[in-house]
Parts: structure tokens; sequence; C-alpha cells
């Protein structure tokens, strides 16, 4: 299906058929203009930035690459290709059709999902909005930007959903997305990690790798929802989305690269030497794990859930990559799952939040035996790990009950005097924006990174991926 870009609002969706619905979208455009030009990322609005485009929903080409101004970044409303024949693949109404409308006694919980996706994606555009002041290459800031205009898109996406299906309550909530603003203390984002600041770029990193991660594996249970546009709309995005966890990935990669050399050429790896040279000590970009990681488990939510029993029963919200699963059902067993009264058994149905954190822990640690073998090689004596998924928690079983990085109950007096080991401190952050000097020529990279492997759509490492204006 092609993206009509002659339209005001480009879309798949054959908008122009729905004059209602197209002007009710025309009118929430200069809405989202208004709120990118005051929240969006700061100071960019004249520079040409090489963007990619969606131009088409096939796996193949869908993207094409230019010099864009990111206010005339062309943001639509695209949906995956239908799959024809599809049937609901979970819950009650297993092998049932799917729906293309919202059935009415399930327009309460599906508006609630929605607006929470729709809420983390210009949340995490407010949090990011000053990092282009500190990047440390053209190349970061094209990917930073490149997230920006992509997540932006992504509240398009369910702006849409919200007005093609929630009829006044939808356009209010539409509204209601541009009013929250991450870490506002009147009316803040929906969800706890939205509301924290990224003021520097490895916090930057370390988001994209475990926050957008969590994007990932919620955008995937969507994907399997019975109903369809939403379904649609979701797995569109997770095309988008690998990119982003790219950015995560790399840009974490090539930190600790560079505190490699740092070590070898110093042969020391005593943090204060390391962190003399201008390059992040590995204790450090432990500690920044420990807080994002710790943080995005939380976005699953509660271990044993009465939403999520409630969504996987009626069909709204799958598990990532459902056809894997043996039973699609899941009325009749349990799960034991680790509580601070020992092994509780809960209902599969309602233990499903916890289904999805255990394959997101999996998927994150990916990345991490990767870096571990880059230290290897180096024979330092170090190992990045992921703490304990009962460490530093605010939601759930473990939520507010103090632990140690490998998940040992500690008394709070305890975890305050360890704290600053274990999570990153107001020095901590003081050395890492020391880092955050801009570096904005072409080709040249700051010194607390290697450059990445390679640029962007086969351009050289020295290509002006953004025109500063
Ligand atoms: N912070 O029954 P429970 C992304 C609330 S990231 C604050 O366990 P449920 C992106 C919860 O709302 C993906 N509150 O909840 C990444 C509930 O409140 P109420 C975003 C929290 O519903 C990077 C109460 O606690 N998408 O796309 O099973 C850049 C009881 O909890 C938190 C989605 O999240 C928290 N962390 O699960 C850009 C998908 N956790 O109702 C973008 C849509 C829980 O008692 N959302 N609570 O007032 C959902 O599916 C569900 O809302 C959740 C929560 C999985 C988040
Ligand atoms: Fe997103
Ligand atoms: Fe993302």
């Amino acid at each position: 299906m092609s993206i009509n870009y002659s339209e005001r609002i480009p879309n798949n969706v054959n908008l122009s058929s729905d004059r209602a619905l197209q002007r009710a979208l025309e009118h929430w455009q200069p809405r989202f203009l208004d709120w990118w030009s005051d929240m969006g990322p700061d100071g960019s609005s004249a520079s040409d930035t090489y963007l990619r485009t969606a131009v088409g929903v096939n796996a193949r080409d869908w993207a094409s690459y230019g010099y864009v101004k990111m206010p005339d970044y062309r943001w639509g409303i695209f949906l995956a290709d239908p799959i024809e024949n599809r049937t609901i693949g979970f819950g009650d109404n297993y092998g049932d059709p799917v729906w293309q409308k919202v059935p009415g006694e399930l327009r309460t919980q599906f508006r609630r999902i929605i607006v929470t996706q729709g809420d983390t994606e210009p949340a995490s555009v407010e949090q990011q909005r000053l990092l282009g002041l500190t990047c440390p290459s053209l190349y970061d800031l094209r990917n930073l930007f490149q997230v920006n205009v992509e997540e932006g898109r992504h509240l398009w996406a369910m702006v849409y959903l919200l007005h093609a299906h929630f009829g006044r309550d939808g356009r209010e909530e539409a509204e209601e997305l541009l009013e929250r603003h991450s870490g506002d203390l009147d009316n803040p984002r929906i969800l706890g990690t939205f509301n924290q600041p990224i003021s520097d770029w490895l916090s930057f990193f370390m988001f994209t790798y475990f926050t957008d991660r969590d994007g990932k594996f919620q955008l995937k249970s969507l994907a399997e929802s019975a109903f369809d546009p939403l379904s649609r709309t979701c797995r569109f995005m997770l095309t988008e989305e690998a990119h982003h966890m790219f950015v995560g990935d790399t840009g974490l990669s090539r930190v600790i690269k560079r505190t490699l050399q740092v070590m070898k050429q110093m042969g020391t790896d005593d943090p204060a030497s390391i962190r003399a040279q201008g390059a992040v000590d590995l204790q450090t970009f432990q500690r920044y794990l420990n807080f994002w990681y710790s943080s995005s488990l939380d976005l699953f939510g509660a271990e044993e859930s009465s939403n999520a029993a409630f969504s996987f029963a009626n069909g709204i919200k799958g598990r990532p990559d459902e056809a894997t699963y043996g039973d699609h059902v899941a009325s009749d067993s349990i799960l034991k799952i680790d509580s601070q009264d020992g092994l509780k058994e809960v209902a599969t149905r309602n233990a499903m939040n916890e289904v999805m954190r255990t394959s997101y822990t999996q998927d994150c640690a990916i990345g991490l035996k990767r870096w571990n073998r880059l230290i290897a090689r180096e024979k330092v004596d170090f190992e990045i790990s992921l703490p304990s998924s009962k460490f530093n928690r605010n939601i759930g079983f473990w939520g507010g009950i103090t632990t140690d990085p490998t998940g040992n109950e500690v008394a709070i007096n305890e975890f305050d005097k360890r704290r600053s080991d274990w999570l990153p401190s107001e020095s901590d952050n003081k050395f890492i924006s020391s880092l955050m000097q801009r570096v904005v020529t072409p080709g040249k990279i700051a010194a607390w990174l290697a450059p990445p492997e390679r640029g962007i759509d086969n351009k050289g490492l020295d290509y002006e991926y953004v025109r500063l204006r």
C-alpha cells in the first residue's frame, strides 16, 4: 500500500475518504507542530538533517533518505498491510476473525492502553530535548533527531487510532497527550521512566537500549491484538523501532571500546585514572545500567495483574511472538513467581506482565554478552551484568523493597550507605556531564566514545549528517 504524500497528512489509510476524520486530524496537526516547536529538540528547526522518511510499508525499500528540516518532516499515518483472514491468536476469543472496530464493552480498556502507549512517545522527545546541545558528533546528532521524529510519528499513529475509533473521548485524549509533560509536577507523563531526565548521552544510550526495548516488547504484544487497526499500526512502528535500539546498542559498545582503549594505553583499571583521561570507567557504566534497566523493568507493570489478565482474556494484548507459545488460551495454568513471601503461584493470565518481562530480560542480556566479550578480549577483569529484577523496583512484588544488585534484601540504611556503589550518584552525574562537550565538525568525535563502525545509508563518517543553521 503506497503512501499518499500529496495530502497535508501523509497516510496510507485513505484519509481523504473520511472528511470528518481528516478535518479532526488537520485540527490537531498545528497543535502537534506547536508542541514540537516548544518541547521538541532545542534549536534544531532551521538545520537540515539527513533523515529517513517512511515512503512505504514493505520490509524492503520502506524508507528514503534526504535532508529535511525537522518541522517539515512528513509525520503521517502508516499501517502495515492487512493480513488476509487474520484470526485472533489468543485469549477467550481465540480463532475468531479479528475486529476492524473496537467492541463497545472493551472501549475503555483499549483507550487506556492506546493512551498509555501514545503518552510515552512525546514524553521521550521531551526528555531528550536538550541533548543536541552536547552531541558527541554530527553522526550522533543525526541519530538523535531520527529517533525524535520517529517518536513524533509514533504519537501520530496512536492519535490516529484515538480519532478514528474513540469519538469525542479519543479527541480529548489526543489533546491531553500534548498537555502532559515529562517531569511536570502537576501534569506528568503516565509511566515512571518517562518522567526521568535524560540529560547526558550515556543516559540517552541506556534509554534507547533499555527503554526503547520495552517499546519493542509492548509493541509486539499490541501487534498481536484482536483489534486489527492497532495490530497493523504497531507492526509498522516496530520497523522504525529497530533503529532506536541500534542507537543504544552501538552507542554503549562505543563507550566501552573507548574505555578499554584508555585502560590499555594507561595500563590501569583505576576508575579515577580512567576518568582523568576523559573516559567512562566501567563501574560508572554499570551504575547507569542498573538505573535504566531497573526503571525499565517497572514499565511492564506488576508481576500479578488483573489488568493484564483482562487484556489477555479479551484479545486486547497478547504475548510478544504469541505464535511461539503452545497454549494460546492460558486459562488453566500457573506460574511460580518469586515474591517476598517465597514462590507465589499466579494464574498464567494474571502473570502476563511477568512473562513479558522475562522475555525482555533475555533480550537485554544479548548486548551485554557482546560487551563482555570486548572486555574479556582486552583481558580486563570486569563483567557487566544485569542486576536482579528485584533491585531498585517501584512497581510490583518488589516495589519499595531494598535489595542489593544481586537481589538480596538489605536494610534501608544499608541501602542508603551503598547507594552510590549501585546507582549513579550526584558526583557520577557531574562527571558524566563534564564529558558532554558538543562536537559538530564533520568526521570528528568526542573523546569519551569510539567512532561508529560505519555511517548511515552508506555515507562516510565525515558526512555532514546535520547542516547546522
Ligand atoms: N509507572 O496492573 P498493573 C515505548 C500502574 S515504551 C507508573 O501491573 P498493567 C517507548 C498501572 O498503570 C512502551 N505507573 O498495570 C520507549 C496501573 O495503574 P491503575 C509503552 C505504572 O495495566 C522509548 C497500576 O500501576 N507502552 O513505547 O497490567 C521511547 C497497576 O499496575 C507503571 C506500553 O506501556 C509504571 N512503570 O500494566 C518512546 C503499552 N507500571 O490502572 C516510546 C501500554 C504500572 O491502577 N501499556 N503502573 O491506575 C500497558 O500495557 C500497561 O498500561 C502497562 C501496565 C504494561 C504499562
Ligand atoms: Fe516509539
Ligand atoms: Fe523508540
